[in-house]
């Protein structure tokens, strides 16, 4: 598979690293996560090269290459340490399930890090349906593993995840319901303008109002939507001193209007061109994997 149809680099020379992990085991309302990462890429063949937003074109300067399809969840670890290489890159995981994070992570920090993550849900249970290791217990795993996290969009909670929320002085919370106040989000920037250090962002695709993106293992009402994630983007990547240390976008289930795997590549064209913005990358040779492409 690839990017924008752009051709893999070898990892070695990647600036940024796409790592498909098609595991959808866990999701309860839909089915299909598993068939997320492709269709993304896929799609993302559609979308210009140009960001009329940083005004610029990334892959000009950016190469890209897209990793061989994880799918069984004991490997995810691994198949994530087999991507890092000791130089800058920025590693984007398409899932799968929420399941999926806490084993990125494992792989990729090395210490307590922040967790800036977008959801409708909490995922905050111990286990669901008996599995430890559900798409509802991500966060759980996280702050377990010494994560701090800021939690965005969240409006659908287990009674005890809701105390927790509020109780727990690792978890900065902010619900989707909240948001809707100008001074709430203005808090909510500020937050994350001020992060310093290692941050993780994980970002569940239902955390969008599902009239936006229909194709979501379990959609719940209100919601973010794009433009909101856009400027959290541009706040976390421009604004702020953060050092990324990886990306997840999960819970998408690709449908046949395609608009929802179409949002979800265009906000990783977005990542993927403020994250190059903020390394300063513009203003390197024009050598990229767009400049391999023949134009007709
Ligand atoms: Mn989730």
């Amino acid at each position: 598979m690839e990017y924008q149809e752009l051709a893999n680099v070898p990892l070695e020379e990647a600036d940024v690293v796409i790592q498909r992990v098609a595991f959808g085991e866990s999701v309860s309302g839909g089915e299909g996560t598993e068939l997320a990462p492709d269709a993304i890429l896929e799609i993302s063949e559609q979308i210009e090269y140009y960001d009329e937003d940083m005004e610029w074109s990334p892959m000009k300067y950016m190469s890209v290459c897209v990793s061989d399809s994880v799918s069984e969840y004991d490997k995810i670890k691994s198949h994530t340490e087999s991507l890092v290489r000791p130089k800058n890159q920025l590693l984007i995981s398409l899932g799968g399930d929420h399941s999926i994070t806490p084993k990125i992570t494992e792989a990729l920090l090395k210490r307590p890090t922040t967790i800036l993550f977008l959801d409708a849900h909490a995922d905050l249970r111990e286990s669901y349906m008996g599995n430890e290791f559900s798409h509802a217990t991500p966060s759980h795993h996280l702050l377990k593993a010494g994560h701090k996290m800021i939690m965005v969009g969240i409006r659908s909670l287990f009674e005890t995840e809701a105390v927790r929320v509020k109780t727990d002085a690792n978890i900065d919370y902010f619900s989707d319901r909240a948001l809707r106040k100008e001074s709430v989000k203005e808090k909510l920037f500020e937050t994350i303008r001020a992060l310093d250090g290692d941050v993780y962002l994980s970002i569940d695709m239902d955390v969008f109002n599902p009239a936006i993106v229909p194709g979501v293992g379990t959609p719940q009402p209100g919601g973010i939507d794009y433009y909101f994630a856009t400027d959290i983007l541009e706040a976390l990547f421009l604004d702020s001193k953060a050092k990324i240390k990886g990306v997840d976008m999960v819970e998408l289930v690709p449908e046949a209007s395609t608009v929802s795997q179409t949002f979800a590549a265009n906000l990783l064209q977005k990542i993927i061109s403020y994250w190059g913005k903020s390394q300063g990358f513009d203003k390197r040779k024009a050598t990229g994997s767009q400049t391999k492409v023949a134009y007709e």
